[in-house]
């Protein structure tokens, strides 16, 4: 008889984590709805045992939920049926818009917390005192799809912060990649109309791999540097809690007396850098297109909480005024190499939220919403935000009042004479509602403090009024190959690859022919190998405002391979297994994942588990067919001989290896294994990256390699383009 059934899936959710610095998450209690939530907002405590009554929205107990009331057994429904009237009516109107750009989103809760001190350069509140937290909110997302839209298309990935400091809330809205397509607001609609499906067919859906975007791009050369990333594997991360974030602008910090010091914001996770390649991603969109929530929701849940630093670099007009580009230039960084990351502070996310649409829906983030010691600058970008993100809340949450609701609310005092309005939720007592006033106990409070208070920063005027871009913003070019030499050999090739894809979906050869006479101006060799992926002859240069200055030196902080985890934790192996499994030699490996705080999936042929070879019964996490390997790190193939004669002849299995090779992940392969790679086609190709499971000493091995995250030599061997 089978013995009791050891976990088949990852660490499971409400598990002690083993590291001491974690704390032990709260297990997530499956609730229902009615048991929870008052009409007011407030908890309805329900005496153990009891079931809460179901009511209208008005309170009134309902003592039929299963039929209409209608005039006889088979007659007409009766328009005195408030209840029936009052479900439909709040059905009809659950819906509000979706974001115009950044529909598709995902949030937690956690704290910020300072390690170093900003005190010497600004009076912000949250920035003085090593050790203080503050809860913060975060939202990621991707840009071009609907809501929804899968997760890993690939885009740039939203990382909006708020932060609710006490001194009011400070909004950080952010972008995993620090720089943008565009220099001034002005052509966002233009940019965002040629990404998004086109008006007339309403397709392509989230990507950009189509005609209309590419002939904007084209004709929009300040994009160069932009495209460059976005073409590179950064807009395939393989986790939020594997990318970087940052705050694009150019930001002030200001002291009391009102000095200011320029200061660019970094995210940089604790996690490591990493992505997936392509084909993958297009597999894993199919496999599970909320690849990327489920792993935010299952990491906080078990207790891993991801984790990033915040840094910023710093700086005074002089160094402004010495780099080669304009600071107030959203296409440009200023590399870390030439100005350093200074790390102040740690973003912990410990909490998934009760309610999707409440907190990740109706979250509203503005640039404009900083407190006092932060300011913005002159960035025609970030001038352009301020206005449109209060617009679009106005829009999307119905009303002025979206800050009373509970996600946006300030959690320091918040006194003002503003009232009324949609949905007003903190309504003031009293009478006086204008200032000056004289009544209260203190005559005509809330007062402005002069001290205490926001100021901007005194910036003097630069000039005539003028529709006009500055000089300094006319290089397109630099640094777009500065990036792209910053790339690891196999970076580059993904961007050229990425190029390849994306243009030959353009179905206009003129529009093909102009990006690449773009990427002439960038880096010859890269506009030789895409013209050649395209089949067509290399254009002339487009003409440049500025020639490209090839001598900035690369940057290794712009790699994502260069700055990886060199470890496996977080990480997550699909174990493969049938019955007759090698109950110890999966014991050694689940352990060795364990002790690596690693995790893993058990895959097998049916989802009811496999008895292994001492008779245990193991459940499945994955049926094979629902669990293919795009969606691990790496995996191991455990079948005993005859798991591994039926698993050969089933397509699914032959995938869950020949994906992974594709993919240059690591590969792990039991003793009985050999008859499932041989009639995958894989016997004779398999590398140092495909390791032998036999005993314990294998697993360390195999464990520490996966530390590498993938075999990347291999991808020459399985690349056509690369051979
Ligand atoms: Fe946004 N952007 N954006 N954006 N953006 C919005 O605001 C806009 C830009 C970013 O999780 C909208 O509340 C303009 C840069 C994030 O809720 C809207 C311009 C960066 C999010 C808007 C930009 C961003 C948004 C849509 C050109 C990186 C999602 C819904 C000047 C620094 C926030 C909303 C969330 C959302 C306008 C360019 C990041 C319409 C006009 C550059 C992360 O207001």
């Amino acid at each position: 008889m089978a013995k009791p059934a050891p976990s088949g899936s990852t660490k499971k959710a409400g598990e002690t984590p083993k590291k001491a610095t974690k704390t032990p998450p709260e297990a997530k209690v499956e609730t229902s709805f009615a048991e929870t939530q008052g009409s007011g907002g407030e908890t309805h405590q329900v005496a153990e045992g009891d079931v809460a009554v179901l009511t209208t929205q008005q309170g009134v107990p309902v003592a039929d939920d299963q039929n209409s009331l209608k005039q006889g057994a088979r007659g007409p429904t009766l328009l005195e049926d408030f209840h029936f009237r009052e479900k439909i009516f709040h059905f009809d109107h659950e819906r509000i818009p979706e974001r115009v750009v950044h529909a598709r989103g995902y949030a937690a809760h956690g704290f910020f917390e300072l390690t170093d001190s900003l005190a010497d350069v600004t009076r912000a509140d949250i920035f003085q005192r090593v050790g203080e937290r503050t809860p913060a909110f975060v939202r990621f997302s991707t840009v071009a799809g609907s809501k929804g839209s899968p997760d890993l298309a690939r885009d740039v990935r939203g990382f909006a912060v708020k932060f609710y400091t006490k001194e009011g809330n400070w909004d950080l809205v952010g972008n995993n990649i620090p720089v943008f397509f565009i220099q001034d607001a002005i052509k966002f609609p233009d940019l965002i109309h040629a990404a998004k499906p086109a008006p007339d067919r309403a397709f392509p859906q989230a990507q950009t791999a189509h005609d209309n975007f590419w002939d904007f791009i084209s004709l929009t050369p300040e994009s160069m540097h932009m495209i460059m990333w976005i073409m590179s594997d950064r807009t395939l991360p393989r986790s939020f809690r594997t990318m970087e974030g940052f705050g694009v602008h150019t930001f002030r910090l200001l002291d009391a007396d009102g000095r200011s010091t320029f200061v660019k914001f970094h995210w940089k996770p604790k996690a490591g850098l990493q992505s997936v390649v392509w084909n993958e991603a297009v597999k894993i969109n199919g496999a599970d297109p909320d690849f990327h929530r489920r792993d935010l929701w299952d990491a906080i849940n078990a207790g891993d909480f991801p984790e990033w630093e915040l840094g910023v670099q710093l700086f005074d007009e002089e160094f402004a005024n010495s780099f080669d580009f304009d600071v107030l230039d959203s296409t440009k960084i200023i590399p870390e190499e030439i100005l350093p990351v200074r790390i102040v502070g740690r973003l912990v996310l410990d909490r998934v939220v009760d309610n999707f649409f409440a907190e990740t829906e109706q979250v509203a983030f503005c640039t404009q919403t900083v407190p006092p010691g932060i300011d913005v600058s002159n960035d025609p970008l970030l001038q352009g935000r301020n206005f449109s993100y209060l617009d679009t809340q106005l829009k999307r949450l119905g009303g002025p009042n979206f800050t009373h609701i509970p996600i946006n609310a300030a959690k320091c005092p918040v006194s003002n004479f503003q009232q009324d309005g949609h949905m007003a939720m903190t309504n003031p007592k009293g009478r006086a509602n204008y200032e000056p006033n004289t009544w209260g106990p203190v005559a005509g409070g809330p007062r402005e403090d002069p001290v205490k208070g926001f100021r901007s920063y005194a910036a003097e005027p630069d000039g005539p009024k003028l529709r006009i871009r500055p000089e300094s913003f006319a290089d397109h070019y630099s640094q777009a190959r500065q990036f792209l030499l910053s790339q690891e050999p196999i970076e580059q090739k993904h961007i050229g690859d990425a190029l390849v894809f994306e243009l030959s979906k353009v179905e206009r050869p003129d529009i093909r022919s102009r990006v690449v006479s773009h990427l002439v101006n960038i880096d010859a060799d890269l506009a030789a190998t895409v013209a050649d992926g395209l089949g067509m002859p290399v254009p002339e240069a487009a003409q440049a405002a500025r020639p490209t200055n090839t001598d900035l030196a690369p940057s290794a902080a712009l790699s994502i391979v260069r700055n990886g985890p060199n470890a496996f934790a977080g990480r997550k192996v699909g174990i493969l297994v049938t019955d007759g499994t090698d109950a110890k030699l999966f014991a050694a490996l689940t352990a060795a994942l364990d002790a690596e705080d690693a995790l893993f999936e058990v895959v097998a042929p049916k989802i009811g588990g496999a008895t292994l070879s001492d008779g245990t019964l193991l459940a499945a996490k994955q049926k094979i067919d629902g669990g293919p390997s795009v969606l691990f790190d790496a995996i191991a193939v455990l079948p005993s001989a005859e798991g591994a004669a039926l698993l050969a002849v089933d397509a699914p299995a032959k995938d869950f290896v020949t994906d992974a090779f594709a993919h240059c992940k690591f590969i792990g392969i039991g003793p009985k294994a050999e008859p499932l790679f041989q009639k995958a086609g894989l016997i004779d190709d398999l590398d140092e990256g495909c390791m032998p499971l036999t005993g314990a000493k294998d697993v360390a091995s195999f464990v520490e390699a996966c530390g590498a995250l993938r075999f990347w030599p291999r991808e020459l061997n399985v690349d056509l383009d690369a051979q």
